[in-house]
């Protein structure tokens, strides 16, 4: 069935993701808002625009039978929820099916299987896939706990089965600790989830978090679209992914690829989707969890392979055949991604919502931004603090690292503090350029990371941001002459800052 109208059940840069896609489709986007998104860039892309509800999420696009009852009323045939929000919840994709409307994902049945960790863990152990050694039924007394970390050997992890994403998670290094570990989890887990069932894993010092993109048709046709690299997080929150992932090897990415494929296979999955892995320096790699939806980081794989993932999901959905076999795809040169949120990193990263001064973005050759914030627009305090990613690709990774520092330069935000001059210090980092990082590099760099730097879109006061604007770029000059002369002394910019905070 040919989709003429979708609903996009989301806000932000991944509902104007999706319309960019619907609109060179000729297909027609339908946006859904809430009240304190009455101004948002989601809102003027689309085709038409319904008010869903109050500001909390909970309230707007967290309501799918208010987005239901929407998309019957102007008959869009399909809903697209992005990431988040409505994006892996089986019984709105029920819903959505049973009321004769297209969910553009996989199966409420396999969002169920794959959102219950434990289930996932047995799916994948039968499927010959290899998991984190660890339990694969809940664990029911303490009694039990005790036997198993006996077995398995410390360190181990408690999770919640309905966890993922770090919530609900208990590291455990000594004996007498198991028993208070489990019982945090169970309670957190009950809160967070309503489920208090927790399985233990050996924990993994040190990994790798390598994902799979998956696209799988109707028919049961499956493939991969090679790897991306996300280790560089903060407290479960990705900050850069790239893909290739300097860690692999032809060989195992061949070998990881194909585990992923059969992963996909074995819930006969249809749509896009993610098998996360753990891989430590030894390349020994452990399935993790599966994400059943898009995710933020999707366009690095769009740019080394040349797929549009919305418009595979869309023609997935209309019962299309995947166009390509796995033999016809290729990895072609380095893409990167950056994060920008609005939030303070020499507060603790605090999120830092706001009105939006002024913004200039990057741009010029391999270089794309997904975003949705504008001059005078105010940042909402009920969402995510992402405002934009940075998307960069050149022929190899030092290449992609100059581009992304070159457009990390250009990108100029005043009004609310961004991450954008951390993410340049991570491009500064030694372990960054050589590709030698893994899930604890923030916390390794943390003290270069941190030290203290004014040059980011400070909250000023209204008639101190003009100048600051024009000092900022004379600053920027100057740096820039400083790392093209690497003779320089580096740490001078800082002279220079301290200067100007005494003016
Ligand atoms: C682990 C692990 C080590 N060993 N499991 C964090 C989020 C959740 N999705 C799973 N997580 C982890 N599970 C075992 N058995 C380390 C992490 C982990 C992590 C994983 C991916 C990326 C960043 C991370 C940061 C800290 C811990």
């Amino acid at each position: 069935m040919k989709i003429k109208k979708i609903l996009i059940a989301n806000r932000g840069e991944i509902a104007i993701r999706i319309m960019r896609t619907c609109r060179e489709m000729g297909i027609c986007s339908v946006a859904v808002f809430s009240e304190a998104d009455r101004t948002a860039m989601h809102v003027r892309y689309a085709e038409e625009a319904y008010y869903i509800g109050k500001s909390p999420s909970s309230e707007s696009y967290l309501n799918g039978d208010k987005i239901i009852e929407v998309a019957l009323r102007c008959g869009a045939d399909a809903i697209h929820p992005g990431y988040g929000f409505l994006s892996e919840n089986a019984s709105f994709a029920k819903k959505c099916t049973d009321s004769g409307i297209i969910f553009i994902g996989p199966s409420p049945e396999v969002i169920i299987r794959m959102g219950d960790k434990i289930e996932a863990r047995k799916t994948m152990i039968a499927a010959g896939v290899p998991v984190v050694p660890g339990t694969t039924e809940h664990i029911k007394s303490e009694k039990e706990a005790i036997e198993v970390i006996r077995s398995i050997g410390l360190p181990v992890m408690v999770k919640a089965a309905a966890g993922g994403g770090g919530k609900g998670m208990r590291l455990v290094h000594r004996e007498e600790d198991i028993i208070p570990s489990v019982r945090a989890a169970r309670s957190e887990a009950l809160a967070s989830f309503g489920d208090d069932a927790v399985y233990i894993e050996k924990y993994i010092t040190s990994p790798h978090h390598i994902e799979f993109q998956i696209l799988g048709d109707q028919h049961g046709n499956t493939v991969h679209l090679f790897e991306r690299e996300c280790s560089v997080q903060r407290r479960h929150q990705k900050m850069i992914e790239e893909t290739p992932s300097p860690l692999m090897t032809p060989e195992l990415r061949a070998t990881m690829g194909k585990y992923a494929v059969e992963a996909a296979k074995a819930v006969a999955y249809s749509g896009a989707g993610t098998i996360e892995f753990l891989v430590d320096d030894n390349h020994n790699f452990y399935f993790l969890e599966m994400n059943t939806r898009l995710q933020v980081e999707h366009p690095i794989t769009e740019r080394v392979t040349g797929i549009d993932l919305v418009k595979q999901q869309i023609k997935i959905a209309e019962g299309e055949k995947l166009p390509f076999k796995q033999e016809d795809l290729k990895q072609s040169g380095h893409a990167i991604e950056c994060r920008v949120y609005a939030e303070d990193p020499d507060n603790n990263f605090m999120p830092n919502p706001g009105k939006i001064f002024n913004i200039t973005q990057p741009l010029g050759l391999g270089v794309r931004t997904d975003g949705y914030v504008y001059e005078g627009y105010e940042i909402p305090i009920y969402y995510d603090s992402m405002i934009a990613k940075l998307i960069v690709w050149a022929e190899n990774r030092d290449e992609a690292i100059a581009r992304m520092r070159r457009a990390l330069y250009e990108y100029k935000i005043t009004g609310v503090k961004t991450s954008i001059k951390f993410l340049e210090k991570i491009m500064e980092t030694e372990d960054f350029k050589t590709g030698i990082y893994d899930t604890n590099f923030i916390e390794k760099n943390k003290d270069f990371l941190t030290e203290k730097s004014l040059c980011d879109g400070e909250c000023l006061d209204m008639v101190m941001i003009a100048a600051y604007v024009e000092y900022l770029d004379q600053l920027n000059r100057a740096q820039t002459s400083k790392q093209l002369y690497p003779a320089q002394n580096r740490w001078k910019k800082y002279t220079y800052q301290k200067n100007f905070e005494r003016l």
